[in-house]
């Protein structure tokens, strides 16, 4: 992508209206930009890193079994008037008439409508266990919208739903979701601690909130020190034994963590004091086993091995995109801007013409330019013909891992400069060597 061609208004003041790092950094690299209270417009430069955010979430849902398909924003109140929880649910819920005053509403999650699809057509336990997921829009109208995507009014969400003959086969499903979790998250360059949660509107007794310590955080959440190191579960993991990813969720949970409305002070007050930590964390996920809650009253039930009918045991999991990205970026900066993990950095590098027009300068950076997007990189090419001081500090600003600098002097020695953007280590190279870097 040329510079000169794309879409990318960067803020040079700071916007008063951002309370926190992340939102200040999103608003000045020009990633989103709200439209209304709570409701965003995904720049480009924003949509990019969501893309890749969606893109780890989702083939770690499907490596662990999910089934991706796509569900309304758009629902009918009779479905939540099925579950009872139309008039459960409260002001959160937009609800809106169409042209024919039938009532329906902005989903603000979507257990009524997986159940209903699910009901439609899975009659048989042989079909079990199931779990479909979409990534989508939701809506709720929180009373305190703030810091930018991180609580928005509209925002993504990965929502998958689980279907189970059994409460023991539920347990399996959900450990498969808890495993995935902490795969995506480590894979998105955070350290996500699960921890016991409350329901709230969704139900059930067994829940986890997926946490990410961090200042800035909402929750309120206590913990043993030990999670902070404890192992991922590698890419081997078998999401069909149902021993090993028990044995997953044993050791995750073998230690104190809790969220406030959990927190027990007499069981943290167990925890050698030295091994504490109360903190504030970011809710980056949270999943949900709630039994029948939903397929009883809108049965949904299969037959049975016994020959006989069972509702079936569900869960749901979902996990934030939209606050993810500012999370990312609350856990990765610096005073100059934005520090991306590779893995969801809108741009691999960024190749920064330092004197456009310069023939020299202009023939290097197109060679590099063509070189590296022919070997699949995603290359921004600073092609612009701002002063060179600007550009450094708008590649600081959003944060792209490598930086390959081509200035008039080091080009008439066939060089280049390369910068690690996390570091700032700068290293001059052959500009053959700077291309074979992302090359080999
Ligand atoms: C689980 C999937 C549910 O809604 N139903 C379907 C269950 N859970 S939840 O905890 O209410 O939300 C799941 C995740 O969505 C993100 N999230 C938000 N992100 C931005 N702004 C909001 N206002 C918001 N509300 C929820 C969080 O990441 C949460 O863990």
């Amino acid at each position: 992508m040329r510079l000169s061609r794309y879409f990318m208004p960067i803020l040079k003041e700071n916007p008063k209206e951002a309370e926190i790092v992340s939102h200040r950094l999103m608003l000045r690299a020009g990633m989103i930009r709200q439209q209304s209270q709570g409701i965003y417009s995904w720049l480009p430069l924003g949509k990019r890193v969501l893309d890749k955010v969606n893109g780890i979430i989702r083939e770690e849902q499907n490596r662990a079994g999910a089934i991706e398909l796509s569900m309304p924003t758009l629902q009918s109140a009779e479905l939540w008037q099925e579950s009872g929880r139309y008039d459960a649910y409260g002001k959160e819920m937009l609800r809106i008439k169409d042209r024919q005053e039938r009532p329906m509403l902005y989903g603000p999650t979507n257990e009524e409508m997986v159940t209903d699809i699910f009901r439609s057509s899975v009659k048989s336990y042989k079909d079990l266990p199931l779990n479909l997921y979409h990534i989508q829009l939701k809506f709720r109208d929180e009373i305190r919208p703030r810091f930018g995507t991180m609580r928005s009014r509209e925002f993504m969400m990965k929502d998958a739903y689980s279907f189970d003959l059994t409460r023991e086969g539920a347990e399996h499903s959900y450990n498969k979701m808890f495993a995935a979790y902490l795969r995506t998250f480590d894979r998105l360059g955070l350290r996500a601690i699960p921890m016991r949660a409350d329901t709230g509107p969704i139900g059930g007794n067994l829940s986890h909130e997926f946490i990410i310590l961090a200042d800035t955080g909402e929750s309120e959440v206590f913990c043993h020190k030990d999670f902070v190191g404890f192992d991922i579960p590698d890419e081997r993991t078998d999401f069909d034994s149902v021993e090993g990813l028990q044995a997953i969720f044993d050791k995750w949970t073998s230690l104190y963590a809790a969220t406030s409305e959990m927190h027990d002070e007499a069981a943290f007050n167990a925890v050698p004091e030295g091994e504490r930590l109360s903190a504030r964390g970011i809710e980056v996920g949270h999943i949900f086993y709630f039994g029948t809650k939903y397929s009883e009253p809108m049965g949904a039930k299969v037959q049975g091995p016994d020959g006989k009918e069972h509702f079936v045991h569900m869960g749901s999991y979902g996990i934030g995109p939209t606050r993810l990205v500012p999370a990312i970026i609350e856990a990765s900066h610096d005073d100059n801007g934005i520090i991306w993990p590779a893995s969801v950095a809108p741009f691999d590098v960024v190749v920064i013409n330092m004197k456009a027009g310069d023939q020299a300068c202009d023939d290097t950076c197109e060679l590099i330019y063509a070189a590296l997007t022919k070997a699949g990189k995603d290359v921004l090419y600073d092609d612009t013909d701002d002063r060179a001081g600007t550009k450094f500090a708008t590649a600081d600003l959003i944060g792209v891992p490598v930086q390959i600098i081509a200035g008039p002097r080091a080009v008439a020695n066939g060089e280049v400069e390369v910068k690690d953007r996390k570091t700032g280590a700068r290293e001059t190279m052959t500009i053959e060597a700077a291309i074979n870097r992302f090359v080999a």
